[in-house]
């Protein structure tokens, strides 16, 4: 028999209402969601290092002004994220040694170099495109904090899109070398930026109550599925070629029919052996051991200031 806590949570999910932090709530949700949104911060965070990288070497003021705010954007969102784990009662310390002890995943995505100028347009296109085909429907999460978070995090997703899109758009108008520099580029996000969606349905352990819960609207292959649909006429726009022969719409099945992902490749990746992996904790560790003056400093002077208002 379901206590009266628990009909009324399966009530309000049941109605699409929200729940919120001082609402009663399963602790398996609970976990869930500390699980979802505390990976997802942490993908902001590391995420901002491709990028980061390219800010002093942006081919123009325009593009550095435009690449530097956008990393900032990755960090606003990590922020969001955190304070939205943190209402269901984790810490941000806590979430922070989980990361940079390599206990806490982040996205497989953030594990792979980015080379050139190039890559910049294809992170902007292709990986802010999946992020925004994923995150969409997660504005409508159960979880308030999460939702409510997700709203503004997908306007600004959407801007970094377009300027992904246009970098690509300006190289492939330009020289040969410079085409062929975004061709390259794409060829090696193609790939990894479908892998953001998690693995297969049939080998999803938490899609089906992350789905009863209305935590995830959508199954892994169906966004996935939604981003080739968005991304195939975009291709066609910028002249660029998706790296995958069999790629073409099924008329029958109504999807679309793709070459196998490298399901291997995401395994290893999220077992810490990607390109990356280890130099992007030991970049993030680094910062966060550079950082620790600022932490101490802004403490005492919280401490300070506590103690002058105390009577
Ligand atoms: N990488 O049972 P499922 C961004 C794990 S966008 C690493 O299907 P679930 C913006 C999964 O955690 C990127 N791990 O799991 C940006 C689970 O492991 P666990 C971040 C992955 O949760 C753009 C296991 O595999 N976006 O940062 C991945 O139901 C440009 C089994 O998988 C989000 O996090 C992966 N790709 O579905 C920033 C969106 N896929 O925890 C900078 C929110 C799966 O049991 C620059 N998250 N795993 O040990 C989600 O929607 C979901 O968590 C999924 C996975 C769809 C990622």
């Amino acid at each position: 028999d379901l206590t009266a806590e628990e009909q009324h949570f399966d009530a309000l999910i049941a109605a699409d209402q929200r729940i919120e932090p001082r609402d009663w709530m399963p602790d398996a949700y609970r976990r869930t969601l500390i699980r979802q949104i505390s990976q997802h911060a942490h993908s902001e965070i590391i995420g901002m290092q491709p990028e980061g990288g390219w800010i002093t070497r942006a081919p123009s003021l325009k593009r550095k002004a435009i690449l530097l705010a956008k990393v900032q954007d990755e960090a606003g969102h990590g922020l969001y994220l955190y304070s939205a784990a943190q209402t269901l009662g984790i810490t941000r310390d806590e979430m922070t040694e989980q990361l940079i002890d390599g206990r806490a995943k982040y996205s497989s995505i953030f594990n792979y170099p980015a080379p050139t100028w190039a890559d910049m347009g294809a992170i902007g296109w292709l990986v802010d495109g999946a992020a925004i085909c994923n995150q969409v429907p997660l504005c409508r999460a159960s979880y308030g904090p999460y939702g409510r978070a997700m709203v503004r995090i997908c306007k600004e997703e959407s801007f970094h899109q377009r300027q992904g899109f246009e970098i690509l758009l300006t190289l492939m108008q330009g020289t040969d070398a410079q085409r062929a520099m975004a061709q390259d580029a794409v060829n090696r996000w193609y790939w990894p930026s479908l892998m953001m969606f998690g693995p297969p349905d049939d080998a999803s352990p938490n899609s089906a109550q992350s789905m009863a819960w209305k935590i995830k609207r959508f199954s892994n292959d169906d966004l996935r599925q939604r981003f080739i649909g968005m991304l195939v006429p975009q291709a066609e726009i910028l002249g660029v070629t998706l790296p995958d022969p069999e790629l073409r719409w099924d008329e029958e099945a109504q999807r679309w029919h793709t070459g196998e992902l490298d399901w291997d490749e995401f395994r290893e990746v999220l077992a810490g052996r990607g390109p990356l992996n280890a130099e992007r904790l030991r970049h993030r560790k680094a910062a966060h051991d550079d950082g620790a003056w600022v932490r101490e400093a802004a403490a005492a002077y919280a401490q300070k200031r506590a103690a002058q208002a105390a009577p």
